[in-house]
C-alpha cells in the first residue's frame, strides 16, 4: 500500500518548508522495500504579503522594505528594486554606480554560495561522528568533537539531544565513510562560517551595513570608492577567494566522486530560466546571461510571458496574471490549495532557475564558450548536469568566475570618482527589475501614481523552483525533481531531502 513520506519542517534551508509525498512501495533486488515517489508538494507554510506592504508608500522605500523579505539575499531585492525604480525615472547607474553595486552583490552571492554548500547543505553527506576520531590538535575540531561526545553520550541516555544542533540528531544515511575526508570536511566546515563572515564584511565596505545595504540607491551607491575602501574590499576578495577557488570547488567535487548515484538524482523538468546578472557596461551586456532555454532550445527572455497561477496557493486574487497587475490576496481556508507560493509560469511551462539554469544557459550560447569548455573538461556528461550534482556544481563554477570579475571591476573603479546619478521622482511611471539572485531569476515589478507605489510585484526564484501545481495541474520543478525518485527508508528520507537541499531553497522568499 501506498505511505505518505513527510519532512516537516525540512531543516538547513532558509524559511518554513514542508515536503509531503506519496511513496509506492516494491520488494528490491536485495529483497528489501523501497519506496517510489508518485506525488510530491511543496508546501510554503508562512503567509508574509510584502506585496502589500509596498502599497501606497513611497517608492524609495522599497529597496530598503524588500530587502526586508530575506537576510540571505538581500542585496539581490534591493538590485531588482533599484532597476524597476530606475527604469521607473529614467536614469542608469553612471560607471562607479553599476560597479560598486556589483560588487556589493557578488560579496552576498559568494556569502551566500559558501553559506549553502556548507551550512546547509554538506551535512547531508558529511559524517560529523567522524570527528570522534579526531586526534590533532585544531582547536575548532576539538571543540566541535567534545561537543558530538556529549550530544551522543545525551542520546544514549535519552536524554534531548538538541545541544549539538544542526548536527545531531540526523537521519542515518550513507555518509561518506574515509574518516580523514569527513574530518577534512569539517574542518572546511568550520572555516566558512568565518569565510561567510569575511564575505559579509567584503558588502559592507562599499554597501555600509549588512545584511541589509543602506548604501545601495536607484543611480548607483553612496560611498565613495576610495583607495583606503578598494583595497579593504580587495584584502578580503583575497580571502574569500582563495577559499572558493582551493576549498569549496574541491570539495563540491569531492561530494561528487562520493555520491556518483546524485548524478542521476533528482532531474527536473527540462526548462530553464535566468534573466541575466551583473552588468558589464552602460549597454546591458551581463557577466551572466539573460535566457530561456525550452526543452534543450535557447531564446531571448519574452517579459510578456511570465504569468502567476494561484489555484493551488492559498490566494483568492485572480490566476494566471502578468506580475504589472497580479494582486495578492490571501485566503487560508481555500479549498484544495496547499501552500503560500504563487506558481510563476513562463509560457505556461514551470521553469527551474538558479545556478543551473545560469551555467546551462550559457553553456548554449556560443558567446560563453568557455562555460562549455570549462563543463566538458569535468567530464561531465549534459544530460547528468539536471541532477542534485549538477546544482551543486554549477553553484561553484559560477562562484570561480564572481571572483575572478571581482578584481576586474577593483580595477575598472575611478578612484574617488562619483558613485550615483541624481534623479527625479516622477508622479506616474511603471518600472520593472529583472535579475539573478544567488537561488536564481528575480523580478520586481512596480506601478506609480501620485508618487507612490500603486501596485509592486515579486517573483521570487524560490517561487520558481518550489511552485506548487499550476491551474493546469502541472507541478513544479522541484515536485517533478521529486516524483520518480526511491527513497529507500520513509522515516528517513535522505534522498528526498538531498534533491530539495540541491535547489538552495529559500522559503522566505518564496512566500514573501
Ligand atoms: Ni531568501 Fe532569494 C535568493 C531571492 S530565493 S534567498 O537567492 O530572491 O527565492
Amino acid at each position: 500500500m501506498s505511505r505518505t513520506i513527510t519532512i516537516s519542517p525540512l531543516t538547513r534551508i532558509e524559511g518554513h518548508l514542508a515536503i509531503r509525498t506519496e511513496g509506492e512501495p516494491r520488494v528490491n533486488e536485495q529483497g528489501k522495500t523501497v519506496y517510489t515517489i508518485t506525488d510530491a508538494k511543496c508546501e510554503g507554510e508562512m503567509y508574509r504579503g510584502f506585496e502589500r506592504i509596498l502599497k501606497g508608500r513611497d517608492p524609495l522605500d522599497s529597496h530598503q522594505i524588500t530587502q526586508r523579505i530575506c537576510g540571505v539575499c538581500p542585496i539581490s531585492h534591493a538590485m531588482a528594486s533599484c532597476q524597476a525604480q530606475e527604469m521607473a525615472y529614467g536614469i542608469k547607474p553612471n560607471k562607479n554606480g553599476r560597479i560598486l553595486q556589483n560588487l556589493i552583490w557578488a560579496a552576498n552571492y559568494l556569502q551566500s554560495h559558501i553559506t549553502h554548500f556548507y551550512a546547509l547543505s554538506a551535512l547531508d553527506f558529511v559524517d560529523v561522528t567522524a570527528v570522534l576520531q579526531y586526534r590533532g590538535r585544531n582547536r575548532s575540531l576539538l571543540q566541535l568533537k567534545a561537543w558530538v561526545e556529549d550530544a551522543v553520550r545525551r542520546s544514549e541516555r535519552g536524554l534531548e539531544v538538541f545541544p549539538a544542533a544542526p548536527f545531531l540528531p540526523r537521519y542515518e544515511a550513507d555518509y561518506i565513510a574515509d574518516p580523514q575526508i569527513n574530518c577534512d570536511f569539517i574542518a572546511h566546515y568550520l572555516e566558512s562560517l568565518k569565510m561567510r563572515q569575511v564575505a559579509h564584511e567584503m558588502a559592507a565596505v562599499f554597501g555600509a551595513r549588512l545584511p541589509h545595504s543602506t548604501a545601495i540607491v536607484p543611480g548607483g551607491c553612496t560611498e565613495v570608492p576610495t583607495m583606503e575602501r578598494i583595497l579593504s574590499y580587495k584584502g578580503r576578495l583575497d580571502k574569500v577567494g582563495r577559499f572558493i577557488k582551493d576549498v569549496y570547488y574541491w570539495d563540491v567535487i569531492a561530494a561528487a566522486e562520493a555520491f556518483p548515484s546524485y548524478w542521476l538524482m533528482g532531474r527536473a523538468p527540462e526548462h530553464f530560466l535566468a534573466f541575466g546578472v551583473f552588468d558589464l557596461d552602460e549597454n546591458g551586456r551581463r557577466l551572466f546571461p539573460a535566457g530561456a532555454l525550452v526543452n534543450g532550445k535557447l531564446e531571448a527572455v519574452d517579459e510578456d510571458a511570465i504569468t502567476e497561477h494561484v489555484r493551488y496557493a492559498w490566494f483568492s486574487s485572480p490566476s494566471q496574471q502578468h506580475p504589472y497587475v497580479a494582486q495578492t490576496q490571501a485566503d487560508p481556508d481555500k479549498q484544495g490549495a496547499y501552500t503560500w507560493g504563487k506558481a510563476p509560469r513562463y509560457k505556461g511551462l514551470p521553469m527551474e532557475v538558479g545556478p543551473l539554469a545560469r551555467i546551462l544557459i550559457m553553456y548554449h550560447d556560443p558567446a560563453h564558450a568557455d562555460v562549455k569548455q570549462e563543463v566538458d573538461q569535468l567530464g561531465i556528461r549534459l544530460e547528468h548536469f539536471n541532477s542534485v550534482l549538477g546544482r551543486h556544481l554549477a553553484r561553484a563554477i559560477e562562484a570561480r568566475r564572481i571572483v575572478d570579475q571581482c578584481f576586474a571591476w577593483l580595477d575598472e573603479l575611478d578612484v574617488d570618482g562619483h558613485p550615483a546619478e541624481p534623479f527625479e521622482l516622477p508622479r506616474q511611471a511603471q518600472g520593472r527589475g529583472l535579475v539573478e539572485a544567488p537561488r536564481g531569476a528575480l523580478g520586481h515589478w512596480m506601478t506609480i501614481e501620485n508618487s507612490l507605489i500603486e501596485n509592486y510585484e515579486c517573483v521570487v526564484p524560490t517561487t520558481w523552483n518550489c511552485s506548487p501545481k499550476d491551474d493546469n495541474g502541472v507541478h513544479g520543478p522541484m515536485e517533478q525533481a521529486l516524483i520518480g525518485l526511491e527513497v529507500s527508508d520513509p522515516d528517513q528520507p535522505m534522498e528526498l531531502a538531498r534533491v530539495v537541499r540541491s535547489f538552495d531553497p529559500c522559503l522566505a522568499c518564496a512566500v514573501h
